[in-house]
């Protein structure tokens, strides 16, 4: 039987802090601002926030660039918010998890600054350096943000390694006083009484000694993930800190294949609790192109992520985060009259899958994707230098690229979270530009209209995060999918032996009404919860309206 522990029984919901809240009018979210709405989340049944990075941070890459870890951003207020924030969240019951970005610094952080100063700097090695010369950096080893990963150092005539901006420079984590330091800093936040920790890029501190050319042309990702010293590092942290608490953590995958992902939470390791895995976002894709995608390719991911960690480690759900765009336009249908219908049936299946489900601010009210118009209007660093690495192969025009932003850009889900639909839609004080446009459908997608109609998202997630309190089969229950080929319906039975217990959940990803004969060997108990009235059983025959679900009892 799988070990209970409060982690797997957790619903989480992620904070975007510059995006949720502006409480002093500047344009940019803040920690008081997340305080002041923190009834929206514990309304929704959420047991643990996930805060992306609230640290002194230059901002270049919206905060994963840190300049002290000790910190908060003073665009996001003090370390005395940060604490009533703490304080507010248990005071609710709920638990705080914050963001671990320690593959990489900011260059202004304090030991980047010394570390470029000269060959002897103290904590020269606290970095990568390679010799050279500056017309040929050391090796092939691309960024993600389209540049080389080496910037050459004219102070000190060496290259460093970034896997991210120029200004996010790499951890040398082979180096122990760094990872001495990595500790210090989580032991310094959990005695403050966080609850664990969402680990950036993990799969990537280690690298190779020899730094090779990526000459098998994997995908950088796959290429980057899983060095030598990762899982070594990973048990050392585990035994040096977290064993030390009862927390949680949760890995980026980024790069791993579903047995990597295996390794990486397998509890007899010791290393990490739960992964991200992502090829639930990968499989929308083509190399970086969109790509059209079927329900049945989307049921084998959901297959291969229910069983790539089972028994021994433990899952993740989520379809979307702070780096893709919104869940609704490339699961559900953004359509006005579909949206809040598909953003019910994507937040039953986030609550009903096998994993810890994850649920991202705004898509709880059928938050879509914004509709830009002009390159200018992101800020994503990832489309700045894309941009520029397009220019710099002859583009001119900026309609394609444009075209693909608004399919894939990280900025759809920054742009401010919808409170009500006054003036900056309530994230701002009116007459303050937002440091994101806010979306113009604020009118009708906003938290008040979401919680003053018992039909929307909002009451959805309530009902089903209760729900999944109250069946111990839709947390520790397994998966079988029971019609993995149907184009349009995903229809999975979560059962829980050992209580002779289980739930049918059936879900209608497409715009027609659609029935499902059940098995005869399936004894439906009743009704446990449905999205709306258009989801009926009857007769041995379960009936979809378009876009709705239901779950049965067994
Ligand atoms: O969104 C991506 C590229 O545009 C992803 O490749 C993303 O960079 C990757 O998932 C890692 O993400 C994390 O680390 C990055 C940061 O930009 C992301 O916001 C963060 O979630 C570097 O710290």
């Amino acid at each position: 039987a799988i070990a209970r522990a409060w982690w797997k029984e957790a619903v989480v919901y992620q904070v975007y802090p510059r995006s949720f809240a502006d409480s002093d009018g500047d344009g940019v979210g803040d920690l008081a601002g997340i305080t002041a709405h923190l009834d929206h989340i514990a309304d929704l049944g959420v047991d643990v926030i996930w805060l992306s990075p609230h640290y002194q941070s230059p901002f270049v890459d919206n905060g994963y660039d840190i300049s002290d870890y000790r910190a908060v951003s003073p665009l996001f207020g003090t370390m005395k918010d940060f604490d009533t924030l703490l304080a507010q969240v248990k005071a609710r019951g709920m638990k705080l998890i914050i963001d671990l970005v320690v593959n990489h610094t900011s260059d202004q952080h304090a030991w980047f600054a010394d570390a470029r100063k000269s060959r002897t700097a103290e904590k020269r090695d606290f970095y990568i350096w390679r010799d050279g010369t500056p017309d040929a950096p050391p090796n092939d080893w691309q960024s993600f943000f389209s540049t080389p990963a080496w910037t050459w150092d004219d102070a000190t005539q060496a290259w460093y390694l970034h896997l991210f901006a120029r200004e996010q420079p790499d951890l040398n984590w082979d180096n122990p006083a760094v990872r001495e330091e990595v500790y210090d800093i989580m032991r310094f936040w959990l005695d403050k009484g966080v609850d664990g920790f969402r680990m950036d890029v993990i799969p990537f501190i280690s690298k190779p000694a020899d730094l090779p050319e990526n000459d098998k042309a994997l995908p950088w990702e796959q290429f980057y993930a899983e060095g030598p010293k990762l899982h070594e590092y990973l048990k050392e942290m585990r035994q040096e800190v977290l064993d030390h608490y009862d927390c949680m953590t949760v890995g980026e995958g980024n790069g791993l294949s579903v047995e990597q992902m295996g390794r990486m939470v397998d509890a007899r390791r010791g290393e990490l609790d739960t992964i991200f895995q992502f090829d639930v976002i990968n499989f929308l894709w083509g190399r970086e192109q969109p790509r059209t995608w079927t329900l049945p390719e989307f049921k084998r991911v959901l297959r291969d992520q229910s069983v790539s960690v089972r028994p021994h480690g433990w899952n993740t759900v989520f379809l979307s985060n702070h780096d893709t765009p919104r869940a609704l336009n490339r699961y559900g249908d953004p359509d006005p009259a579909w949206r809040q219908a598909s953003a019910k049936v994507l937040h039953t299946l986030i609550l009903t899958q096998p994993g810890t489900p994850y649920i991202y601010q705004g898509d709880e009210l059928g938050m879509s994707n914004y509709p830009f118009t002009a390159l200018d209007q992101f800020d994503d660093i990832a489309v700045r230098q894309g941009w520029a690495k397009r220019q710099a192969a002859g583009e001119t025009d900026p309609s394609a690229y444009l075209a693909e932003l608004n399919i894939v850009s990280r900025d759809h889900t920054r742009t401010p979270m919808q409170w009500d639909d006054g003036p900056n839609a309530g994230f701002t004080q009116s007459g303050v530009t937002p440091w994101l446009p806010v979306h113009p459908d604020h009118a009708t997608i906003n938290a008040k209209a979401a919680w003053a109609d018992p039909q929307s998202a909002c009451h959805a997630i309530a009902k089903l995060t209760q729900l999944r309190r109250d069946t111990p089969s839709m947390v520790y229950g397994d998966y079988t999918d029971l019609a993995p080929d149907h184009p349009e319906l995903l229809i999975y039975r979560r059962w829980l032996a050992k209580e002779n217990e289980g739930a049918l959940v059936a879900l209608n990803f497409s715009r027609k009404t659609l029935t499902w004969e059940l098995p005869k060997s399936i004894h439906i108990q009743g009704v446990a919860y449905r999205t709306d009235n258009r989801a009926n059983v009857d007769g041995g025959k379960i009936k979809l309206g378009g876009w709705s679900g239901i779950v049965l009892a067994l």
